[in-house]
């Protein structure tokens, strides 16, 4: 029989309970603790999405989706490990734990559908390090927003938005907002390949529902002087509201996975304080999560590796 083989599910990681937030936020912030005024704003957020994040909870569902899709439909039997980029069980933890397995060849594939240096490069980059040090080999799935069935996800979500929430008549005034995580703008000094796959991904999309009107905007931007890729998608829906008069706006945060903050503060709370504000109505279909279309869209990336 073949030897075994690690997958290693990578993601960004949540703080676990509320005494975790301040060492989760100084190593987002590469160990520099952040004052007092941004921990507490960051407290509020959880706060407000109900104390603490989802996310730890449906990364592990994810994960385990995925170990048994791939093992059904691969020759190889892979072992799952979970690595996180900002807490508990670290990337390097998780690597470490492979080698103490003596499982000597690692697939990895990062829970986020688009390619940037700055995002998934640098959780692979981690792994690749770590994995050095023991001799293992790591192939790791760049991307798989082109995927079929990721792309068969979105269009259903957004076919029952529109058949469920939308009367056939308003279909023309809705503006359907796309968006991901925004990173800095100097990655595009680097061909960063990120804005043009978000864009991709819209396109293929559009592809298959035309309804509406689609927009790409950015969410979630980091507090720093420096330019972040624009425009911010509640700038946008005020743009778009006094340009176009919209009366409804769906957001499909492409590039997430799952509700988590990003989601369920950025959009479901503020990008609805700006939809209230305006008169318009806000739609947010749910999220992949565990669906099986999301899941064999990485299961293909996986076996292709
Ligand atoms: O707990 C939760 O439910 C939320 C988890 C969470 C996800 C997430 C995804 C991405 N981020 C990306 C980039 C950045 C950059 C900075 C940054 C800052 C934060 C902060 C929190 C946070 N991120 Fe995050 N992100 C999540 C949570 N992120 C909390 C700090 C407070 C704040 O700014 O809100 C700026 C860092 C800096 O200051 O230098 C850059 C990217 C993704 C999507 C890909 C991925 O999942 O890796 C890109 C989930």
């Amino acid at each position: 029989m073949a030897e075994k083989k690690a997958l290693l599910v990578m993601a960004y990681g949540t703080p676990y309970k509320e005494s975790d937030i301040e060492p989760y936020y100084t190593h987002i912030r590469h160990g520099r603790k952040p004052s007092e005024e941004a921990l507490q704003d960051l407290k509020d957020r959880y706060e407000a999405i109900g104390g603490i994040s989802p996310l730890a909870d449906t990364t592990e569902r994810q994960a385990k989706a995925l170990v048994d899709a791939l093992n059904e439909q691969s020759d190889d039997e892979f072992e799952l490990f979970i690595g996180l980029k900002h807490i508990h069980p670290f990337i390097e933890d998780s690597v470490k734990a492979i080698s103490e397995a003596g499982i000597k060849e690692i697939y990895s594939v990062v829970l986020a559908p688009h390619y940037s240096n700055f995002s998934v490069g640098s959780y692979n980059k981690r792994a690749e390090e770590e994995a050095e040090k023991y001799g293992l080999t790591v192939k790791s799935v760049e991307s798989f927003y082109e995927q079929k069935p990721f792309i068969d996800f979105w269009v259903d979500a957004l076919e029952t938005t529109f058949d469920q929430e939308i009367p056939a008549d308003e279909a023309d005034k809705t503006a359907i907002v796309v968006s991901a995580h925004s990173l800095p703008e100097k990655i595009k000094e680097h061909n960063d390949p990120y804005p043009d796959q978000l864009v991709e991904t819209k396109d293929l999309i559009k592809a298959r529902f035309d309804k509406g009107h689609y927009f790409v905007g950015w969410q979630s931007e980091g507090n720093t002087p420096d330019p972040w890729l624009g425009p911010d998608v509640q700038d946008l829906t005020r743009e778009l509201y006094n340009e176009h008069g919209f009366k409804h706006f769906v957001y499909i945060p492409l590039g997430f996975v799952c509700e988590h903050l990003e989601v369920l503060y950025d959009n479901d709370y503020e990008c609805k304080v700006v939809t209230d504000e305006i008169g318009a109505v806000y739609h947010r279909p749910a999220m992949p999560n565990t669906d099986s279309r999301f899941i064999q869209a990485m299961v293909n990336e996986l076996i292709k590796l």
